[in-house]
């Protein structure tokens, strides 16, 4: 099928507008293909684009070396382009909708020139579920075809649920860089200047353009755009949630199974947690979704949660056989790496792999590269947001309901972000509203995951949707709200707030995390069962200091800091929403989160 043989009207349409405006040589159908994968692949490895793998160590996989300037999403250049910038909100850019189009059809004019322009329909949830969305990108970058493809579901089965009138979400992306005759990429990675990088949604009109970046969440228009930006946008009208989480199965002794979804801000667990291996005897974790859920109430008044992605693109440095096996596995064949370091013998390797470098490196700029452990200052062979694009269908702990149309139902929500200090181990909320409470006050140290903020300083991110809620975020705690309203109380999730990250003063990490994570999970399982070993304090119901199975490397001392209520460190926490976090929303901020932290605070003062 090709692009002629597209029966849709509108689609044609503006397939033709667009290529009217961007000039490229050649207009190519995404039809889904394995023989069409195979075919991009092999022009990106002969226009120098890409490395081939070794067939017998990553078989059908391929290694991407960015810009050093297009390493990770950029929130200076993304923009909520609302009717108003009181919509947008406090924590998202904004431009006036008509001024960015028309700075943006500026910058579109001509800019797929020398280059083929892709037409790709894809589906975000399993094809023809109730839950899924219909998008249509248009790309000038076979980068992101291809990764699309394992992303999302892709081509001509969508355009047979789209018909000839189906609705779908435009998605226009251009990496920003022109072509003259006879010009070439020369084997680099082609992008735009930053300032000529826009990300930027519309909510009013639910389109999506994006220019100047080929980079994971900048140009894979299906995931952050759409499936939470504007996802955000249609939940908030549709009275559901589109959110930054994932989605796991935990199975106790017994065969009893639960659903567990959890925010944590990138970079900081969801694909590790999602695909954990328990070190307590006879639990098992299955994944459903690492980076994204969707949550609607279902017929029987529970919250069912859908992955509307396809794959997994995670983060690669930290990823080994011990901390995380099954995403090794998931990535070991038809994968594409972006930005990690290559062997001599054409195979990946990454900081916290589990074994040192064997031998002279490629690093990820391309450069040789000669492991020096005696020098700490010496700068990564793979940059610390690279990244691994694979099948969510290779992962060994995939869940059998992974691609259920009606989802799964849900009995915990988690919250947590990178806190050295104050946070514990895990709480729980006393109901909805003091769970989206903690949901609003979510803080974390920032990683390497945005460019323009600075790593390791401690910024509020809500709900860890700060780079990704498509409207006001005040409103957005109205809507939580909301839902919980709408809900039965005895069938709502139960929420939780975690912290994996507790330091020791020496800087050391008191928990050990990953595996271990599993011991956190039983106590909310349990919870959930209502069996669990509680202690109701001035923050939440706490686990007892026996409640938890303590891992062999965790002294009783160390369990108490990491379940101890830090009433000083609260009130510092406290005075920060008070005076830095909640005034941002104005009039938007709900009267209950106000209420609640006016409680917290009298609690702790009474502690
Ligand atoms: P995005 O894909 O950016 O949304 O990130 P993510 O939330 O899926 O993060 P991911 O699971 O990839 O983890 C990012 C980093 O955190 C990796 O370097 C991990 O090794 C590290 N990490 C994950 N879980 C733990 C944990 O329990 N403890 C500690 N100390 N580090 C962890
Ligand atoms: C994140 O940054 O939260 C990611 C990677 O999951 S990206 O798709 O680039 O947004
Ligand atoms: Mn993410």
């Amino acid at each position: 099928m090709t692009i002629n043989d597209v029966k849709h009207v509108k689609l044609v349409q503006w397939v033709n507008e667009i290529a009217a405006l961007t000039t490229p040589d050649a207009i190519v159908l995404a039809d889904g293909s394995a023989a069409q994968y195979d075919e991009l692949v092999n022009e990106c490895v002969e226009k120098g684009l890409c490395v081939r793998l070794n067939e017998e160590k990553k078989p059908h996989s391929v290694l991407f070396n960015s810009d050093p300037s297009d390493v990770a999403r950029v929130e200076k250049r993304t923009f909520i382009a609302a009717k108003t910038k009181d919509e947008a909100g406090p924590t998202n850019n904004w431009i006036d909708p008509v001024e960015l189009k028309k700075t943006l059809t500026g910058l579109y004019s001509g800019c797929m020139k020398g280059r083929t322009m892709y037409v790709i329909p894809f589906s975000m949830g399993p094809l023809g579920s109730p839950i899924s969305k219909l998008g249509v990108e248009i790309t000038d970058s076979p980068y992101v075809v291809i990764n699309m493809m394992i992303m999302t579901r892709v081509g001509v089965k969508v355009l047979d649920l789209l018909g000839t009138d189906g609705y779908f979400v435009p998605c226009l992306h251009s990496v920003g860089k022109p072509l003259a005759a006879g010009e070439t990429d020369g084997g680099k990675w082609p992008c735009a200047p930053m300032e000529n990088k826009y990300i930027a949604q519309f909510p009013e009109t639910r389109e999506i353009w994006s220019f100047g970046s080929g980079y994971g969440g900048n140009a894979l228009l299906g995931k952050k755009c759409l499936a939470l930006r504007i996802a955000s946008v249609l939940a908030r009208d549709e009275g559901w949630l589109a959110e930054h989480m994932l989605i796991l199965k935990v199975t106790n002794p017994e065969g009893k199974s639960r659903f567990v979804t959890a925010a944590f801000p990138s970079a900081c667990g969801k694909t590790n947690l999602a695909m954990l291996i328990p070190t307590i005897e006879g639990w098992k974790v299955e994944t459903v979704g690492d980076d994204i859920a969707w949550m609607k109430y279902g017929a029987d008044g529970r919250l069912y949660a859908i992955n509307p992605e396809a794959g997994f693109f995670g983060v690669a440095p930290g990823t080994s056989a011990k901390s995380n096996k099954n995403a090794l596995i998931a990535a070991s064949k038809n994968t594409i790496f972006t930005n990690v370091a290559l062997t001599a013998d054409k195979d990946v390797w990454w900081e916290g792999i589990g074994y040192d470098a064997p031998g002279p490196l490629t690093d990820w700029h391309g450069n040789e590269w000669i492991q020096d452990k005696s020098n700490k200052e010496q700068a990564p062979a793979a940059h610390p947001n690279s990244r691994f694009t694979a099948p969510a269908n290779q992962c060994p702990c995939i869940a059998p309901e992974w691609e259920d149309p009606q989802g799964v139902p849900v009995s915990a929500i988690l919250f947590g972000g990178r806190r050295p200090s104050t946070i514990p181990l895990v709480h729980m909320a006393r109901n909805w509203n003091h769970g989206v409470f903690l949901g609003s006050i979510v803080g974390s140290e920032v990683t390497a995951a945005t460019l323009d903020v600075k790593a390791g300083t401690i910024r509020r991110d809500p709900f860890a949707m700060l780079p990704f809620c498509g409207y006001n975020m005040g409103d957005y705690f109205k809507h939580w709200i909301e839902v919980g309203k709408a809900g039965d109380a005895d069938k709502l999730p139960k929420i939780f707030y975690v912290n994996w990250f507790r330091k020791t003063a020496e800087g050391k990490w008191l928990w050990p995390g990953y595996g271990d994570n599993s011991r956190v999970l039983k106590w909310i399982f349990e919870c959930c069962e209502g069996t669990a070993k509680t202690v109701d304090t001035p923050i939440g119901i706490m686990p007892t200091v026996d409640a938890i199975d303590r891992p062999a490397d965790v002294s009783e001392e160390d369990m108490k800091e990491l379940l101890k209520v830090d009433v000083d460190g609260w009130l510092k926490e406290v005075e920060d929403i008070r005076t830095n976090h909640y005034p941002k929303f104005g009039a938007h901020l709900p009267a209950e989160l106000a209420e609640m932290l006016d409680t917290l605070e009298a609690n702790l003062k009474a502690a």
